[in-house]
Formats: C-alpha cells, structure tokens, sequence
C-alpha cells in the first residue's frame, strides 16, 4: 500500500463550518465597513483567524477603531454561536460512509485543520473519538501554508510523511501538504488546483483513489 495514513483537512472537507466562517467574518466586515466577498472568503481558507482578518483589512483603508484582538474574538464569537446548533446530522453521510470505510480497510486517520474550534466540531459531529490523531490550530506555532500542522499528524500517526496523502480544500492547505513532501488531495473549493495529485469531485473518488494504490 503507497499510503498508510489520510490526514483530513476539517473545514470544508469533513464539515461545513466554511459557511459559518463566511457568516462571521461578514459580521465584522459589516461592522467596520470593509469590503468582504466569496472572493474574499476564498483567501481566508486554511489560514489562521488573526492572519484572516489582516487579510480583510488589505482592502480597508481607515484607522480600526478597535484593537484587532476586539474584531477576531468578537468573530469567534458569533462563529461559535453557528457551530453551537451543529449536530451528528450535520455530517455528511458520503463522509461517514468514506471515513468508515477507509478505518474498515486498516488506514490511520488523523485530522490536521488550523482551526482552535476543531475538536468542538468534531465533537458536534459525532467524531470526537474517530480519529487517532487531531492536530489543530491548538497545538501548532505557524499555521497553513506552513507544513508543521501535517508534520505533527503523521509524526503522531508514527509514519513517513512518503506514506500520507492529506485531503484539502485550501490553496494554503495543498502548499502545506506540498511543503510537508506529502501527497494531497484536492476536494471542494480548490478541486481543480493543478499541484495537488489527485482531483477529487466527491469525497467518494478518494476509495477510487486509494483502490489504485492498494494493489
Ligand atoms: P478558528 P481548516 C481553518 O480550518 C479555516 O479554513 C480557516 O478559515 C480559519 O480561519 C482557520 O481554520 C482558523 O479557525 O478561527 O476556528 O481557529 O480548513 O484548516 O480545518
Ligand atoms: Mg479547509
């Protein structure tokens, strides 16, 4: 087998909570007057909170009436107010059914997200004890496109990262993978990015994927 460990980008792979980060940030946006859109929201994927909100301020010329610790608590605030109402229902079943299959057939799992709220989504999700490994936006120093978040995952999953293909949906997901000399995936928003190695349209193709590489 080429692979022996997936490491799974959480937000926009395993969940939805994209739409919610988009919600909040618009919050904020709102309130300072800032221009935020999808083409925005696209930037802000994988990246950290306080480096998402010096991306909205690029296009912002004023002074911040506030301090930026005010704007980014004040967006997880209200992002946390989404994911309170999340429930196991709000997985996906074709993630379920991928996830649980992928275990059946022996491969480590192991979630690498930049996000602090990964382990309440997981846990909101019904995943809280899925997976072997969570590395998250807790336990690292720089955040995607940096590679330590993967690093960290498969040092915890005890492989090679030779062995692990991470799934993302991030631009700054896929540079992370690269940088971590790791296979990836592309899924989602960034399906069709040209340097990851495989193009995934469902998350179902990733049995496909891995059947190729089993023989
Ligand atoms: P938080 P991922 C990332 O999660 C999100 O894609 C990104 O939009 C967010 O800014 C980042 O987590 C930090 O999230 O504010 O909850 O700590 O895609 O790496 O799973
Ligand atoms: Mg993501």
């Amino acid at each position: 087998m080429k692979y022996q460990g997936i490491i799974f980008d959480l937000d926009g792979v395993i969940s939805h909570t994209d739409q919610f980060h988009f919600k909040s940030w618009k919050t904020i946006a709102d309130e300072l007057g800032a221009p935020f859109d999808e083409e925005i929201n696209h930037q802000l994927r994988g990246v950290s909170r306080e480096e998402s909100l010096e991306i909205i301020l690029q296009s912002y010329a004023k002074e911040l009436p506030r301090s930026k610790a005010y704007y980014t608590e004040k967006k997880n605030q209200e992002y946390r107010r989404l994911l309170s109402a999340m429930t196991p229902e709000d997985l996906e079943p074709e993630v379920k059914t991928t996830l649980d299959i992928l275990r059946q057939k022996g491969y480590k799992m192991a979630v690498g997200s930049s996000s602090k709220n990964a382990r309440l989504i997981l846990e909101k999700l019904g995943l809280a004890n899925f997976f072997e490994v969570v590395v998250d936006g807790n336990d690292i120093e720089q955040s995607k496109p940096h590679p330590e978040v993967f690093l960290k995952a498969c040092e915890r999953l005890g492989i090679a990262p030779q062995q692990c293909l991470v799934i993302e949906d991030a631009k700054a997901g896929i540079e992370s993978a690269i940088a971590a000399n790791m296979d990836c995936a592309s899924f989602g928003d960034a399906a069709r990015h040209p340097r990851a190695n495989y193009h995934l349209k469902r998350i179902t193709d990733l049995l496909e994927v891995l059947k190729e590489k089993e023989q």
